[in-house]
């Protein structure tokens, strides 16, 4: 049953009149509840599936028996790269005791012969077509359903159309030259003959090294009289060890399979483990090295990947493990000019899918095999009898294209599908496709994808993926009935938001960097997108979730019952962000409301010690100035590493007036002193409840105006500053810029406002959104209010520089707020209003950020931009700045 939400969504009560009213439409009865397209992995449990819940449901089949990629992809060598014993379905606790894996990398026919046993045992065949392809899908507005145009001529009507169709299943189009002319024996590893091959006493080239060719390359070197392999990109690979399975895994899976499954469920890739803790470089190298070896014993592509967890995000850490892969390559191979040929070096470890293999690297020292650099010696073209490369021919009796594939959207793009108002599929994802969760799209109602772009997929074990959308679809579609809906569809405001997530997630990783499948670049024409989702298989499988116990959030669902659309976004939060805000719920930290101000502050320099210390300047310099009362503030000075003189930027620190000092935003002046290339100087402020509004305010002035009159002495070019500030910090500075316009200077060239205090007021929006979940709560706000200022004075403008009468003549601005913050409305109000007083301001609202998170260096890497767009206002505001 739906549950609904009653949370403002749109809906409509539903009851037996619009029942029998039938919605107007046509009502249509469709020839089968369910049409699905492929039988391999995904459609056969799929089958299963409906069929116990009772939906008539039919398959269709391009191959002539089941098994998908396992059908198609049997070249020499050919298995999976999970370990067997995970790649596997979980459904029926049955299956575990009636199938036994014989090794740790099950081979092709292995495979196959499992899927076949599934279909058997579960009676599938008789509900697939095979030899059939699904050519045409339609949707009927008016009857709500499919129609779709099949290859055996017939044409068959559908409630539900789901691809099944596998994310490598399309064979890219060979992009050679002459490729059509070759007299020998053509083969694509991705349609082998099913009788084998016998490359006996021949000599065989193999365009292509990817996984495909990485595994039948040594097989094929094994037979063949003399091998040529062209290589354009060379990957990484390293050894699967394949052999028994791990015995820690059989027995960990053999004595509680249910839990071992449920772990796999629950974990970042789709294999019971936990996701690493350690950094690369925060262990010695020796220790780092070791754990090197170990990875490259297990054999195991997520070891590796996981070997540290900053592999993905941090080049540095990518660097340090690709040379240690290549220090294997060269060790393994004789000829350093071949070993040299075969490091990687275009792309980060990982970013391309890595390869496991069996004595790949070692068949390159058989006499009979040699490496052919294309990037060197490119091909000219493909001739009746061989490969001519720019300087040199090779004859050939045959030849094997490993060439790949038209990866996670050619398969669903090759059935011309047309949705609502007949827009084509194609059409709507020829900028790249856009999905909500991978699983549907919006203007094709009632079509799923299994695996689909957007969700965790080729990144993941598929099986464990694919049993999730399965089961998922399955689930959705026996809730609609049970609520008497027959349609549904993604809204434009959740698919947009998925796929900014989508976007999100891959940005703070190193893999757009790569010209790689998973972002459609080894198609010459496809648009440049990251397909898969990175947030892992248990994020994934949680945002799944958590839309369904959200009253199918973001999903336009109608029917018989009526209609229903609990509209929004699923994900908001930048990834790094949630991952921060969870981790700090996981601690349990008291609030600092609850503190002591003494105590507040002891707290926070305990945090800060924590944190990451922000890249290197030129130099740091720590002084003192005098204050507007007298007493000496410090100050610390961070100069740029180039030469100087250099603009200066006084910087305030943020704490709600009460907490911190000029090292408590460290890491973020060092950031924008390296970012900028310019001068930074935080300044301390006398801090409340000790001193009261105004103090802190006019020691900020008093401060801004000695570094003024000693920016000489401090290194930076007299008469060129700006401030800067955070959080209350940013309240000074913009009150900063206030009184310099009125009460006699010093010029200031630009205010930077990260998440200001610009009024008093906790009624905006933002306030009641924010207010309880991100860290500064209205609760503490109030609490800092109530230390710094007393309500009389807090409307003055040298508290809420929103409230001042007149902010003509202000210095340009950027001000910044993040999403979910509570300050957030004033913020863009203050931009707002400066600009309407006709200051240079721009208002940079940035998108899942907190107010904590913009400034965590070396955290919460999607914060990078951000602040690479402060420091670039800070340079703008000295355009001829060094
Ligand atoms: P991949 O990984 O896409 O590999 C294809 C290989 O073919 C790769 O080395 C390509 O080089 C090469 N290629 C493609 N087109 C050309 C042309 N025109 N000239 C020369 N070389 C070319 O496909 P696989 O089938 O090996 O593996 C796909 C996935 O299946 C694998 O990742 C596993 O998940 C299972 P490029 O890198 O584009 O320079």
């Amino acid at each position: 049953m739906i549950e609904r939400a009653d949370d403002g969504g749109r809906r409509v009560a539903r009851g037996l009149l619009e029942m029998s009213a039938g919605n107007g439409r046509s009502g249509a009865q469709p020839d089968v509840d369910v049409v699905i397209a492929g039988a391999g992995f995904a459609g056969l449990y799929l089958l299963h599936r409906l069929r116990e819940l009772g939906f008539t449901a039919k398959v269709f089949e391009a191959a002539d028996d089941v098994g998908g990629t396992w059908y198609w992809n049997r070249y020499p060598g050919a298995r999976c790269d999970i370990p067997t014993t995970d790649y596997t379905y979980s459904f029926d606790p049955a299956l575990e005791t009636e199938w036994t894996w014989s090794e740790k990398y099950a081979t092709q026919p292995e495979i196959l012969r499992y899927l076949d046993f599934v279909a058997t045992k579960y009676d599938l065949r008789r509900d697939i077509s095979f030899a059939t392809r699904v050519d045409a899908a339609r949707w009927d507005d008016d009857a709500a359903l499919w129609r779709l145009r099949v290859s055996n001529g017939t044409d068959v009507t559908c409630r539900y159309y789901v691809m099944a169709t596998g994310c490598l299943s399309l064979p890219k189009e060979p992009d050679i030259e002459g490729v059509g002319t070759f007299a020998g024996e053509l083969y694509h590893t991705s349609r082998w003959p099913h009788e084998g091959v016998d490359f006996t006493g021949k000599r065989v080239g193999v365009v292509g090294t990817g996984s495909s060719g990485i595994q039948s390359i040594p097989l094929i070197a094994a037979e063949a009289a003399e091998l040529t392999v062209f290589q354009r990109t060379p990957n990484f690979s390293f050894p699967a060890h394949n052999g028994a399975i791990a015995p820690s895994r059989r027995a960990a899976l053999a004595a509680d399979p249910a839990a071992y499954r449920e772990a796999a469920k629950w974990s970042r890739g789709g294999i019971p483990g936990e996701p690493p803790q350690l950094a690369t470089f925060s262990v010695s190298p020796e220790e780092r090295q070791a754990r090197y070896e170990a990875a490259w014993e297990a054999g195991e592509l997520f070891e590796m990947l996981g070997v540290f967890n900053d592999v993905l995000v941090n080049q540095a850490a990518n660097d340090e493990l690709a040379s240690f892969l290549r220090s294997k390559i060269r060790s393994i191979v004789a000829d350093p000019e071949t070993a040299e040929a075969l490091c990687p070096v275009d792309h980060a470890f990982g970013t391309k899918r890595p390869c496991l293999d069996t004595g790949y690297f070692a068949t390159f020292n058989l006499p009979h095999v040699r490496l052919v650099d294309l990037r060197k010696h490119p091909i000219r073209a493909v001739t009746p009898t061989g490969i001519d490369t720019v300087d040199e021919s090779f004859e050939l009796d045959a030849l094997v294209l490993a060439t790949g594939f038209d990866a996670m959207t050619g398969a669903i793009v090759a059935v011309d599908i047309s949705g609502r108002d007949g827009v084509s599929l194609k059409e709507k994802w020829a900028q790249g496709p856009t999905t909500y969760l991978g699983l549907t799209t919006t203007g094709f109602p009632n079509m799923f994808m299994i695996t689909g772009p957007g969700s965790p997929s080729v990144l993941s074990n598929m099986a464990v993926s694919i049993e999730q959308h399965v089961d998922w679809v399955a689930d959705c579609l026996a809730d609609m009935r049970t609520s008497g809906f027959d349609t549904i569809e993604p809204t434009p405001e959740a698919e947009s938001g998925w796929v900014h997530h989508v976007n999100d997630c891959a940005d703070i990783t190193l893999y757009p960097t790569a010209n790689s499948w998973y972002m459609g670049a080894n198609v010459p024409g496809k648009p440049r997108v990251f397909l898969p989702y990175v947030g892992g298989v248990d994020g994934y499988r949680g945002a799944c979730d958590e839309v369904v116990s959200r009253g199918y959030l973001g999903f336009a669902l109608s029917g018989p019952g009526g209609e229903q659309c609990n509209d929004g976004i699923v994900r908001r939060l930048q990834p790094d962000v949630a991952m921060v805000l969870e981790m700090m719920a996981a601690l349990g930290l008291p609030t600092m409301e609850t503190m002591t101000p003494a105590d507040a502050r002891a707290f926070s320099e305990a945090m800060a010690a924590e944190r990451p210390p922000g890249p290197d300047v030129g130099e740091t310099v720590d002084g003192v100035l005098p204050g507007a009362g007298g007493e000496q503030l410090a100050y610390r000075l961070y100069r740029p590493a180039t030469p100087g003189p250099h603009p200066i930027v006084v910087y305030f620190h943020g704490g709600g007036w009460l907490i911190g000092s000029e090292v408590s935003d460290d890491p973020l002046c060092r950031d924008l002193c390296v970012r900028s290339g310019l001068i930074v100087v935080s300044v301390n402020y006398r801090h409340a409840p000790e001193t009261r509004f105004p103090g802190a305010a006019d020691d900020a002035l008093a401060a801004v105006r000695w570094v003024a009159d000693h920016a000489a002495q401090l290194g930076g070019a007299p008469g060129r500053l700006a401030v800067a500030g955070y959080s209350a910090g940013a309240n000074l500075a913009a009150v900063v810029c206030q009184l310099a316009r009125d009460e006699g200077g010093p010029d200031i060239a630009g205010q930077v406002l990260l998440n200001p205090v610009t009024d008093c007021d906790f009624s905006r929006s933002s306030y009641l959104e924010n207010g309880d979940d991100y860290i500064l709560t209205t609760v503490l706000m109030r609490w800092f209010w109530d230390n710094y200022a007393d309500p009389a004075d807090r409307t003055d403008p040298k508290a809420s520089p929103l409230r001042a009468t007149d902010l003509r003549g202000l210095p340009p601005a950027l001000v910044v707020t993040a999403e979910f913050d509570l300050l957030r409305d004033e913020g863009a109000a203050y931009a707002e209003a400066l600009a309407a007083a006709g200051v240079a301001a721009r208002h940079l609202p940035a998108r899942g950020q907190v107010h904590t998170s913009v400034g965590m260096v070396d955290v919460v890497l999607s914060g990078a931009p951000v602040r690479a767009e402060m420091a670039e206002a800070l340079r703008g505001f000295f355009s001829d700045a060094r």
